[in-house]
């Protein structure tokens, strides 16, 4: 379905007692229903439940900053340069024709949602971004931090993503972006990245927190702004160990930045950012976000958020898996496998596990021989040529991402116990190679293995390529925008009167991220059209929208 004109641009109203327009708000009373099950002998009781909320929104957007941690880095400068490109218009010829600066990969800008049907009984969607006021992405203020001291315009060159076409035009406009000096632990990210560490915050921990806070202060005064939200977009660091009395708690991790000992420079800038009052999200696969920040965070109320941008291999993932298991197909798997056999990113063996990173410690094997015969199933192999590629090629910094993109079938495979008994899963394996001639063009290649009815098998082989920094950029925008329309989001239900805003661990984010930060005990969902479908409903629901359920029980009458 095409969107008319009208419809791609128009502001909507819902007509209901239950929704109120004020000057500064919008207010929706919201009847939230779900069901509590309970297990009794072997029955289980399912009681289906209602709660009345009222949601409110305040309609005036902020002038909102963005300041991005890798700044100059591939993502860090292909975002900066799309939304210049869509300020400014810009158009450029290529091979193929004239190309227009768009935001083509954003849920926000570039999705659509249905709301209900016309008189003619057929759908009318509006764009996603129309469903609630947001920062409009061209009033975006960008600034931001890299080791590295090449200016903006320089930095989109280093890159290699953009047509020339457009890097002429957008050269005197980047030209003038220089990042600030950052925070430099060599043991953080691989050694290959060294050579462009020549802009740095020097000094103790306690007086490079410091510098970072004032960074932010500075930035928010000297370009008028009324917010900031920090992304980490720079170097995927290795794991930090979490260690009681260093970094569990909030005061433990503040003592230990004044004493010195050990924290990685991400953690750094989100304990920064959470004493500015800033956001903090995490666009790298590592455990920034330790129990001390992720406290701190609360005790501030201040959004946090994780962990590793979903782009491309694992967002497919997320969907084909669904897809299979939500079928009743069944993704085998009887034993571990070792990344290395597969030829896995050269891993050093204190470090080799099988793709299920996540459930298996560091240095632990999985049983192998008779009792776990090898059955691949999924098996996710990249190669890529940029800087990313060449930090991930050392096997610290590839481990964090081998878990990252390794748990993502987790939630599916739990959802299907016809499918999977307790503890079963599939086999996983996730390879990256660094290859410099493909620079940002990444190769992703994935082998799902499913098993049909009566012994059957069904293979699935797909061969991606595409520019890695032009999927990363918009969804860097999604996760900006949508945060900063939850700051400004709060609700109160009929029990609970006193007006509260979202969890500090922004779970609704989870659409955008491959390995969701979500609260203590809440479930993690890795399934992307569910994940959409939360973000959706959530904002259907502050306009006091019932959740789209697919029915279309309209078109099942006679
Ligand atoms: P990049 O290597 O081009 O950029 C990272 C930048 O961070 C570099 O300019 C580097 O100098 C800078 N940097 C390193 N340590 C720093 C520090 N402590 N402070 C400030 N700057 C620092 O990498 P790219 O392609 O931009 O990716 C950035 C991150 O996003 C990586 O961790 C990557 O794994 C992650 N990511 C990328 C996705 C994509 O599709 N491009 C998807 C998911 C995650
Ligand atoms: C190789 O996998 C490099 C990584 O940084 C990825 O390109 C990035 O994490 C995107 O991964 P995915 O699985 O979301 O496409």
């Amino acid at each position: 379905l095409q969107l008319s004109a009208m419809e791609a641009t128009a502001d909507f109203v819902v007509e209901s007692p239950d929704v109120v327009y004020g000057p500064d708000t919008i207010e929706a009373q919201y009847e939230y229903r779900t069901a509590c099950v309970s297990r009794e002998g072997n029955v289980l009781k399912v009681y289906p439940t209602s709660t009345r909320f009222t949601f409110r929104t305040a309609r005036q957007v902020p002038r909102l900053g963005v300041m991005l941690v890798g700044w100059g880095g591939n993502n860090g400068s292909t975002l900066t340069a799309a939304v210049l490109a869509n300020r400014l218009r810009l158009s450029w010829p290529t091979r193929t024709g004239r190309k227009e600066a768009n935001y083509y990969g954003s849920l926000t800008q570039a999705g659509t949602v249905s709301l209900g049907l016309d008189a003619e009984g057929q759908e009318v969607f509006v764009p996603f971004s129309s469903l609630l006021p947001m920062v409009a992405p061209d009033d975006l203020v960008f600034d931001g931090w890299d080791i590295s001291s090449l200016n903006l315009a320089e930095a989109m060159r280093r890159a290699q993503v953009l047509d020339w076409g457009l890097q002429e035009q957008l050269w005197p406009h980047l030209e003038a972006l220089r990042p600030r000096p950052s925070v430099y632990i060599p043991e953080f990210i691989a050694a290959n990245q060294s050579v462009r560490a020549d802009n740095l915050i020097l000094g103790t921990r306690a007086q490079q927190l410091e510098q970072i806070r004032r960074d932010i202060r500075d930035f928010r005064s000297s370009a008028g702004l009324d917010k900031v939200i920090v992304l980490w977009t720079a170097n995927t660091e290795r794991f930090c160990e979490v260690v009681p009395g260093l970094n569990d708690t909030a005061e433990n991790l503040l003592r230990t930045i004044q004493l010195g000992l050990e924290v990685s420079p991400s953690t750094l800038f989100a304990v920064a950012s959470i004493l500015e009052g800033c956001a903090f999200l995490n666009g790298s696969p590592q455990n920034t976000l330790v129990p001390g920040a992720l406290e701190l965070a609360r005790q501030r109320r201040v959004f946090v958020g994780g962990d590793d941008f979903k782009s491309g291999q694992t967002k497919v993932k997320s969907v084909l898996v669904d897809f299979l298991i939500g079928s009743g197909l069944k993704v085998r798997g009887l034993g571990g496998c070792t990344a290395q056999e597969w030829g896995g990113g050269g891993l050093d063996p204190k470090h080799q596990a099988c793709g299920r990173g996540a459930c298996v410690p560091w240095g632990l094997q999985l049983p192998r021989g008779p009792l776990f015969p090898q059955t691949m199933s999924i098996v996710s192999y990249n190669h890529l040529g940029n800087n990313d590629g060449q930090n991930l090629s050392a096997p610290p910094q590839f481990r964090s991402k081998e878990v990252s993109k390794s748990s993502v079938v987790d939630d599916m495979v739990q959802s299907n116990p016809v499918l999977y008994r307790p503890g079963e899963e599939p086999d996983h394996c996730v390879v990256i190679k660094y290859v410099p001639y493909v620079g940002d063009s990444k190769r992703a290649l994935d082998e799902y293995t499913s098993e049909l009815m009566l012994g059957g098998t069904n293979t699935l082989v797909l061969h991606n390529t595409c520019e890695d920094s032009l999927l990363a950029a918009p969804i860097m925008l999604d996760l900006v925008l949508l945060t900063e329309l939850c700051q400004r989001v709060s609700f109160c239900t009929d029990t609970d009167p006193e007006p509260q805003g979202f969890h500090s661990v922004l779970s609704l984010l989870s659409f955008l991220f491959k390995a969701p930060l979500v609260p203590p005990g809440s479930p993690v969902v890795n399934a992307l059209f569910r994940q959409r479908s939360c973000i959706e409903n959530i904002l259907r629901a502050c306009v006091g929208l019932p959740p789209q359920n697919h029915m279309l029980l309209e078109h099942k009458m006679e």
